[in-house]
């Protein structure tokens, strides 16, 4: 009897499950899995093209790019979306068919060169410049108009630099373009996105042959005039950025490159003397007594004399000096590392601060290249390396910054000096790193 009970109730729900093949019931919905795919432009490393490769038709779908403006539509074909700014990034693809919903994600990391290939940033992954040069700045040249224009360049110096310099705009020239009148205003940008971006800046340069304006050069007073004018000049600009500007190359070149290396016979050696310098420095002194004081000079590594004359000159100043400014204006081959070293113990062992000042590595000095080839570039990397590795080696005390004369090798002043090409910087014309900057951050291990 209840074996007969229990066959009925099963048959019954046999039937009563079965389907007819009637066009009434319902359909079960296909569920399709969101796909995409995405590749970095080869035309500028910060765009990148967005693919959905979901299979099917019928479903509709939209992108979250990860930058916090939430869903927008999938349109027709390839998206082409732009990150500019550092960082990592999830791009969310969503597809709805038949009421279903899939997603597929993918995270992209975004560095200050652009997109890094396959997740991976070079310099190792996070690591940059001024990350991991723990004990000392890590410089470089800007502009006014560099920074009002943002973009690849600001992004580059607030990933990899803390110390900046300004190429040209914080010379006499155009700080005193005429007696009595001021203009700081490049400086002022300079200073301003320093401060917003942790940075310091290094004032360069108040006195220079180079860039001297004419009304100074043609001076008319007498030699205390003269004397009173580069006071003040001295004095108004140390005031303005007192607190601003961490450093400044007091006196920029002085020394001839002929033998004995004498003062050049610049106006201000003519009108206030052979210990012009000296008075520079103390007019610095007066009006600052905080500011860091450096004398700059070239060829401090290749001229044993010339290194000697700026060893001289330190020795006289005492206490006026803070440090030295060795420009590093060097070759992929030269000068030798043990040249370089003597730059490093002379400074050190007369207890001032050394910056390395305007470091570019001519990767090209002959002019026997037309592209800067593997084998050059790891050269070039390797003389980076050394550099940084002689500078990273020298006591806490004496460390200050190390500065290159450019971000990117198309913006060196090389190419028009020596009217050739050359590759003398970290970063391509893209923004994208060389071997030297690698070579950069191994010279710190
Ligand atoms: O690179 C600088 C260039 O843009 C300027 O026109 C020039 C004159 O102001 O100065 C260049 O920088 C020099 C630096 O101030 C001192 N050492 C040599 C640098 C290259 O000439």
């Amino acid at each position: 009897m209840n074996k007969i009970l229990i066959l009925s109730i099963v048959l019954f729900g046999i039937f009563a499950c079965s389907s007819d093949g009637n066009d009434d019931d319902p359909v079960i919905p296909i569920k399709v899995q969101a796909s995409f795919v995405y590749t970095i432009s080869t035309v500028d490393s910060h765009l990148l093209f967005l693919e959905n490769t979901t299979s099917g038709d019928g479903f509709t779908s939209s992108w979250d790019y990860g930058l916090g403006g939430g869903n927008v539509n999938d349109a027709p074909g390839v998206d082409t979306v732009r990150y500019d700014t550092a960082g990592t990034y999830t791009i969310k693809l969503t597809v709805v068919k038949d009421g279903l919903t899939t997603t597929a994600t993918k995270t992209i990391k975004v560095d200050a060169t652009g997109i890094c290939p396959n997740g991976l940033c070079s310099g190792g992954g996070s690591e940059t410049l001024k990350s991991a040069a723990t004990t000392f700045s890590v410089g470089t040249i800007t502009r006014d108009s560099y920074i009002i224009a943002g973009g690849k360049h600001t992004e580059t110096l607030k990933a990899d630099f803390n110390n900046l310099t300004s190429e040209y705009q914080m010379k006499m020239d155009k700080m005193n373009p005429s007696l009595g009148k001021y203009d700081f205003s490049a400086g002022d940008v300079i200073v301003k996105f320093a401060q917003e971006n942790s940075m310091n800046v290094h004032g360069h340069a108040l006195i220079w042959h180079s860039s001297t304006p004419s009304w100074v050069e043609n001076f008319a007073g007498t030699n205390a005039e003269f004397e009173t004018m580069v006071e003040n000049y001295i004095t108004t600009t140390l005031n303005h950025f007192k607190g601003k500007v961490r450093s400044w190359d007091v006196v920029n070149e002085a020394f001839e490159d002929g033998t004995g290396h004498p003062l050049r016979n610049s106006i201000f050696r003519q009108k206030m003397g052979d210990d012009y310098i000296k008075k520079c420095f103390q007019f610095a002194r007066n009006a600052d007594p905080n500011v860091l004081l450096f004398y700059n000079d070239y060829n401090i590594a290749s001229s044993s004399t010339k290194r000697a004359a700026i060893f001289a000159l330190v020795d006289n100043l005492g206490s006026l000096i803070d440090g030295v400014g060795a420009q590093m204006h060097i070759s992929y081959n030269e000068p030798s590392a043990s040249s370089i070293q003597a730059v490093a113990d002379g400074t050190v062992s007369r207890g001032k601060k050394l910056h390395f000042s305007e470091l570019d590595i001519r990767a090209n000095p002959n002019n026997d290249q037309t592209t800067l080839t593997t084998a050059r570039a790891d050269l070039q990397a390797a003389k980076f390396k050394e550099v940084v590795k002689i500078y990273n080696s020298i006591p806490l005390a004496n460390k200050f910054a190390l500065t290159t004369w450019g971000v990117r090798d198309n913006e060196s002043w090389l190419i028009a000096f020596w009217k050739h090409i050359d590759w003398p910087l970290m970063f391509n014309e893209d923004y994208s790193k060389k071997p030297a900057y690698n070579a950069f951050l191994e010279g710190l291990k």
